[in-house]
């Protein structure tokens, strides 16, 4: 399977290293920068959770026509990117399929804007990444996986991609309700992201803390509210979950906290954003969620 990844971020660029060493045929899709070259110049230093490290000698490329002959598209571009990446590179893309690994609500519906909906498979991942410098990511605590095609049934294809990440150490399931993961998935990343960027802790800080607790659970509980309210059949227990992940990333800066100290654009409008809005066309309240989100708004513009 040819695979290619989109985005260079530090999700993609572990995915990527990772499916290197499994001897996948992979190219790492990015914007020409510091990251990239070094990547090219020296391979990509991967840092292990054990804190064992590695030089992984990985493809890499600037140019959408490094997509012609994929059997496999992986997005894992920013939330707020997807639509105009895919419509630079649906042009170049033949029968592949595109998975989206992505954080947020919207993004298989912004991929089937480009590519035939069928083709679209969308996904969760829980592992916590961290570029450390141009040329170095540090894979921050393991996680889990679920795909499934978001507007077809699941097929042989589908779990030939589970297969190999897999096989890459990325721990794969296959979903018949991607849907549900993806929502899932935000009620973490609502109940920890928004939080940690704003108190500048790592994930672990969260259960580690009462107000912490509070905060995560009051994100989350108003986010199952919205979700069941759009009939999306989110885990009982996604409290439970999203403190699960907070432990297991413990020491990992989420996404958010990372994007806020770099000074770069959040995903918030897909995340506490996403669940205000949808909360407000059922006239389910999320207060919690709506501070968070304009407190990281304001973050943002400072
Ligand atoms: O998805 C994440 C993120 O930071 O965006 C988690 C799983 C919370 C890991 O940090």
């Amino acid at each position: 399977m040819r695979v290619v990844v989109l985005g260079s971020g530090s999700l993609g660029s572990l995915l990527a290293g990772a499916l290197a060493t499994a001897d996948v045929d992979v190219t790492l899709l990015g914007r020409d920068g510091d990251h990239v070259r070094r990547v090219r110049e020296h391979g990509l230093r991967f840092t292990h959770p054990d804190g064992r490290e590695e030089q992984i000698p990985l493809d890499v490329a600037t140019e959408h026509a490094a997509a012609v002959d994929a059997d496999l598209l992986v997005v894992c571009v920013k939330s707020y990117d997807t639509g105009d990446a895919l419509a630079d590179i649906a042009g170049y893309l033949g029968d592949a399929d595109v998975l989206t690994l992505q954080n947020g609500l919207g993004n298989a519906e912004a991929i089937a804007d480009h590519v035939p909906r069928e083709r679209v498979v969308a996904g969760t991942t829980t592992h916590g990444a961290v570029l450390e410098a141009p040329g170095h990511v540090r894979y921050a605590g393991r996680g889990d996986t679920t795909i499934g095609r978001y507007f077809a049934a699941n097929d042989a294809r589908v779990e030939a991609v589970a297969d190999c990440l897999t096989a890459a150490g990325i721990e794969t399931s296959v979903t018949d309700d991607p849907e549900a993961a993806v929502w899932t998935k935000v009620l973490v990343n609502a109940g920890i992201n928004a939080a940690t960027a704003l108190a500048r802790v790592p994930n672990g800080a969260l259960v580690e803390s009462e107000s912490g607790e509070r905060v995560l659970r009051r994100a989350v509980e108003e986010g199952i509210a919205v979700a069941r309210a759009e009939g999306i059949a989110v885990p009982r227990d996604a409290v439970e979950r999203t403190r699960e992940v907070a432990e297991r990333t413990a020491t990992n800066p989420s996404s958010m906290r990372q994007d806020v100290e770099r000074g770069r654009r959040t995903e918030i409008e897909a995340l506490n954003g996403a669940l205000v809005r949808h909360g407000a066309t059922h006239g389910v309240e999320t207060p919690v969620n709506e501070t968070l989100a304009e407190l990281v708004r304001l973050a943002e513009e400072k």
